[in-house]
């Protein structure tokens, strides 16, 4: 799109408006700069106009800069030449009027105007650390002066987006419009206000700094906070080394600075991947073999059958989207002790501060607790969480394809039974899918939405529960229908073998410490333990059951059969002492599986954290080759967000396959196709990774060869 056309200008009278119309959210795409600086030229040599308002037409402001313009960006202009520095230096003041979001380059350009006035819905934020940068047009430089270093320390290392009116609190707005104001009129009124008048420029506020004089702490103090949840990362760091080059530079010296901080993160691993995320997280979204035309049913009523920990989850996610939601439940007891359980988690939140007492009312309110088929007939989705079987599912489904209103959605909470069998019974072809939440459901940002045959999920079905999961705040992902979908079926392989490699020679700390080391929160042996090894053991059942090939994991089972179901009953892979979750190493358990490796004849070696880290990631980069290969996946980045939202893997490596990427595809073929011959048939190299090894193609760039 040309200058002209990505940015407009027109006048109404004295006042001249600078329109940014660069769809989807006025990102700063090549040419936008330039067009509001041809503009902003034309403004300030027309003698008629006074005041000049910088404004985003359709549904935002500025949402930042064009990520998709990283890595190949031209060479940045000599300072006096750059967009922020010109439009201060504006003889005539302008005011940025914001809608939607001014975020990143957004705010900086806002910024470097001399008033702002958002409506009220309108958020603002500098979320550059999100991407592994830091903000990179004097964000770093004019926010200390217009907010405080503290606050400004604040907004910039955690990258949030700030509703108006708190922003107005701290003074980067200086104005919120009353609810549903005409923005682009009032901003008007508003420049005619200010023409004439002395203006300040944001780079000259320099009082504001004096904060950080009083508290010189402040920088310490933060890089302190940050330091477990920033590990690994450089951009959170950068971030704070930039606002505190704010504080103790002259302004355009801070603006250098910050540029070679910026420039140490823009092409680093950590924001190449967490731009791979960012834009992974986006193309989910896409269905690529949908008919045209097929839209979403509306959602607006809700009902769960089950009310467990999942059911009450999932109930809560709906309510907190302004969803009512009725819970049905087989008996009086049952129901209580579900409610009585949500009941709970919103009063935690509550003593937590993270919800306001008003609100959490306004939540539960939309939960209506029910004992009978007959009083969800009527909502537009039913969700069945009932125990993980089949023959207990099934008959839900017969009663709800009975019960259900004609066109109502029917889906399955099951997160790996064959969604075609559990929704036959329902006789309702088209209207049923599977949607797996990840617990606890009401805080895991994961959908997956499984996709039946035809005759199971319509594309209709598949479009809505997609639409759905995004409208209570989910990142909604297909998945094809196979044993323990896409997310399950990519981890089942990690989940065997770190009990693999307790045989060959690991123990269980010194593979949680590999995998915190590498990024994760917690390490997988506790992550089994908080979830219940008696659950894990209930899949393998089931695994074994459909394939007596599968490989049996003795020393998990032994566990079990001890009754060390984890942190339920104190102990686990781990022991806890009593009301503490912290897992303490249990030589019981070192023992058992020393002697138990001995008995299957295994001679025990050391590992280096390289090979542990390896067998564990490539056995499901594999697995997840194979299940592209099936078509049960439409991309692999989708692959990537499922393990990002829904196992936690490290967001600053991009995703299982990116990672892999990294290491380099013929490398992670070449050892996986020696751990075939070492280990046998469970390291069977997927055929679709084997084309991609010789053809040189990243897995991320890995093409189904059919679709879900
Ligand atoms: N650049 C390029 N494309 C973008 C974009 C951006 N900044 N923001 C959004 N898109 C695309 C997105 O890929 C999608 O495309 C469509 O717009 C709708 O987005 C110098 C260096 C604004 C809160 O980090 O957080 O400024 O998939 O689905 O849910 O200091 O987009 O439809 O083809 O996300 O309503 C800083 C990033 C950049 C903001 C809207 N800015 N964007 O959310 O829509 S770095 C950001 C967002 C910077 C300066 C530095 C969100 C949103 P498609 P969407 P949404």
């Amino acid at each position: 799109m040309s200058e002209a056309q990505l940015v407009r200008y027109e006048t109404h009278n004295d006042v001249g408006v600078i329109i940014v119309d660069n769809p989807p959210v006025n990102a700063l795409s090549p040419g936008v700069d330039d067009g509001i600086l041809a503009h902003l030229a034309t403004a300030n040599a027309d003698p008629v106009i006074t005041s000049v308002v910088l404004i985003g037409a359709g549904r935002s402001f500025i949402a930042g800069a064009d990520i998709r313009q990283f890595g190949k960006r031209p060479p940045r202009p000599p300072a006096e030449q750059r967009a922020h520095v010109l439009i201060e230096q504006s003889k005539k003041p302008i005011v940025a009027a914001i809608h939607g979001f001014a975020l990143g380059g957004g705010l900086e350009r806002a910024m470097s105007c001399h008033y702002r006035i958002a409506v009220p819905s309108a958020k603002v934020g500098l979320p550059e650390v999100l991407i592994g940068i830091l903000p990179g047009s004097a964000g770093t430089q004019r926010l200390p002066r217009l907010a405080g270093p503290k606050c400004a320390l604040e907004m910039i290392v955690s990258g949030r987006h700030v509703p108006a009116v708190e922003a107005k609190g701290y003074g980067i707005l200086d104005e919120v419009l009353a609810e549903g104001a005409d923005l682009k009129a009032e901003a008007i009124v508003y420049a005619r206000k200010i023409a004439g008048k002395a203006f300040r420029k944001v780079s000259e506020n320099n009082e504001k700094l004096q904060e950080a004089r009083d508290e010189p702490g402040m920088f310490d103090a933060m890089r302190k906070s940050i330091a477990r949840r920033a590990r690994n990362q450089k951009a959170p760091y950068n971030c704070i080394l930039a606002v505190e080059a704010a504080c103790n530079l002259p302004f355009m010296q801070g603006v250098e600075r910050e540029h070679e901080l910026f420039a140490e993160l823009e092409n680093a691993d950590e924001a190449k991947s967490l731009r791979y995320a960012f834009f992974a997280e986006r193309e989910c979204a896409k269905i690529p073999d949908l008919p045209a035309g097929v839209k979403p049913r509306d959602i607006n009523t809700a009902a769960v059958i089950g009310a467990g920990t999942m059911g009450g989850g999932i109930a809560m996610s709906f309510a907190d989207y302004g969803i009512p939601v009725k819970v049905l439940e087989v008996s009086q007891e049952a129901l209580d002790r579900g409610i009585a359980r949500i009941k709970h988690n919103y009063q935690v939140s509550v003593q937590r501060g993270s919800l306001a007492q008003d609100e959490m009312e306004r939540r539960f309110a939309r939960i209506t607790p029910v004992l009978n088929y007959e009083d969800i007939a009527d909502a537009d989705v039913a969700i069945e969480v009932v125990f993980e079987e089949l023959p207990v599912k099934q008959p839900v489904f017969d009663k709800l394809g009975k019960i259900m209103k004609p066109g109502a959605l029917l889906l399955s909470n099951t997160s790996a039974i064959d969604i075609d069998a559990i929704g036959e019974p329902a006789h309702r072809p088209g209207d049923i899918a599977g949607a797996h939440f990840f617990s606890p459901a009401n805080v895991m940002k994961l959908l997956e939405v499984v996709k039946g045959d035809n005759t199971t999920t319509s594309a209709e079905t598949l479009v809505t529960t997609m639409a759905l999961g995004r409208k209570i705040g989910k990142l909604s992902v297909v998945a094809g229908n196979t044993d323990g979908f896409v997310a399950n079926r990519s981890r089942a392989p990690f989940n065997s073998e770190m009990v693999i490699l307790l045989e060959d020679g690991c123990l269980p700390a010194q593979v949680d410490k590999v995998m915190i080391d590498f990024g994760y929160p917690m390490g997988p042996f506790a992550v089994g333990d908080l979830a219940g090894l008696d659950i894990s053991a209930a899949g393998r059942r089931r695994r074994l059951a459909a394939n007596p090939n599968y490989r049996t994991l003795p020393i998990a089972d032994k566990l079990v059969e001890m009754g060390r179901f984890g942190q339920k009953t104190g102990a686990g892979w781990y022991r806890y002492e009593k009301g503490d979750r912290t897992p303490h190493v249990d030589p019981e358990v070192t023992t058992l599986i020393e002697t138990m490796s001995a008995e299957m004849g295994k001679t025990r070696r050391e590992f280096t954290d390289d090979e542990i880290l390896r067998r564990l990631l490539f056995s499901s980069v594999n697995e997840a080759c194979k299940i592209l290969e099936e078509g049960k996946a439409y991309r692999a980045s989708d692959i990537d967000v499922m393990w990002l939202h829904g196992f936690g893997f490290p967001r600053y490596r991009g995703g299982l396959m990116f990672w892999a990427d990294g290491i380099g595809v013929r490398d992670v073929y070449n050892q996986i196709a020696s751990w075939h011959q070492q280990y046998g048939e469970r390291w069977a190299p997927s055929a679709l990774l084997r084309e991609l090894a010789e053809s040189g193609t990243p897995l991320r760039e890995a093409k189904p060869k059919s679709y879900p």
